[in-house]
C-alpha cells in the first residue's frame, strides 16, 4: 500500500492527500516533520513532506507525486483528457507554486509563527504576488473550476495555496488576493463543501495542537 510521509498541517502534503481521497486510493499515513536525519533523507532527500513511499521506491516534490498519482493509481481522472487543457492545467500549477505558494511563504514565518520579514523581503513578496494573482488571471475560467468544470490537480493546488498567500497578503500588505481575482472567492468556498476536503481540514485542525507546540519549542 502507498505510504504517505508528513504531517497534516502541511499543505504540499495536503494537496498529495486530497489527490488521494478524491481518487478512493487506499493509502496510510506516516507522521513525520521535515528533518534532515539520516533515515528521513533517505525517503526525501531534502527532508521537506510530502513524501509518497511507492512499491518502487520513494517520491518527493508535489507536483511530481500528483503526476505520479494520475499515471499509476485507479479513480476519476485529475487532469484533463485533452493535451492542451492538461497543459494548461499544469502551467497553472507551477505558477501559483512559483509565483503564488513560494514568495509568500517567505513571510509565514511572520504571519503564522511571530517572526519578521525584512521590509527589502517584504517588497519583493508583494511585488511577486501582484504579478502572480495577473498571470492567473489571465488564466484561470473558474468555470467553476480554475480551468474547465471538472475538478483538476490545479484546483488542489489552489485551494492549499491561495488561501495562504491571501492570508500573508491581508497581514502584510492589507490586500484582498479573492477581490483582486475575480472567481477565486466563490472557488474556495464551492471546494470547501467537498466532504475529502473537509477530512484534510478535520485532520489539519487536530494536528494543529502539536505542531503550534513543536514550532514553539524550536523558537529561540
Ligand atoms: N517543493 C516541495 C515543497 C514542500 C515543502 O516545502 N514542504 C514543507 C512543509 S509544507 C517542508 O517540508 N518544509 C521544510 C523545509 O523546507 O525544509 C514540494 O513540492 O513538495
Amino acid at each position: 500500500m502507498l505510504k504517505l510521509y508528513g504531517f497534516t498541517v502541511s499543505n504540499y502534503y495536503n494537496m498529495v492527500k486530497l489527490a488521494l481521497l478524491e481518487k478512493g486510493v487506499a493509502f496510510e499515513e506516516v507522521k513525520v516533520y521535515p528533518n534532515q536525519e539520516e533515515q528521513y533523507l533517505e525517503l526525501s532527500p531534502m527532508g521537506k513532506v510530502p513524501c509518497l513511499l511507492t512499491e518502487q521506491g520513494p517520491l518527493t516534490e508535489t507536483s511530481v507525486i500528483l503526476d505520479y498519482i494520475e499515471e499509476s493509481q485507479p479513480g476519476e481522472p485529475l487532469y484533463p483528457q485533452q493535451a492542451f487543457t492538461r497543459a494548461r492545467v499544469r502551467e497553472l500549477i507551477h505558477e501559483l507554486e512559483l509565483y503564488i505558494e513560494l514568495p509568500a511563504r517567505r513571510c509565514y514565518g511572520e504571519v503564522f509563527f511571530g517572526g519578521t520579514t525584512s521590509d527589502e523581503v517584504r517588497t519583493e513578496v508583494a511585488a511577486s504576488l501582484s504579478k502572480g494573482v495577473a498571470a492567473l488571471r489571465r488564466r484561470c475560467t473558474f468555470s467553476p473550476y480554475l480551468v474547465g468544470d471538472k475538478l483538476t490537480y490545479g484546483d488542489i493546488f489552489f485551494l492549499y495555496s491561495f488561501d495562504l498567500a491571501q492570508q500573508v497578503a491581508s497581514r502584510l500588505f492589507q490586500r484582498d488576493l479573492f477581490s483582486e481575482l475575480p472567481g477565486a472567492a466563490e472557488l474556495m468556498a464551492q471546494l470547501a463543501e467537498r466532504p475529502e476536503v473537509k477530512r484534510v481540514a478535520a485532520d489539519l485542525h487536530a494536528g494543529m495542537e502539536e505542531f503550534a507546540k513543536l514550532r514553539s519549542a524550536k523558537a529561540p
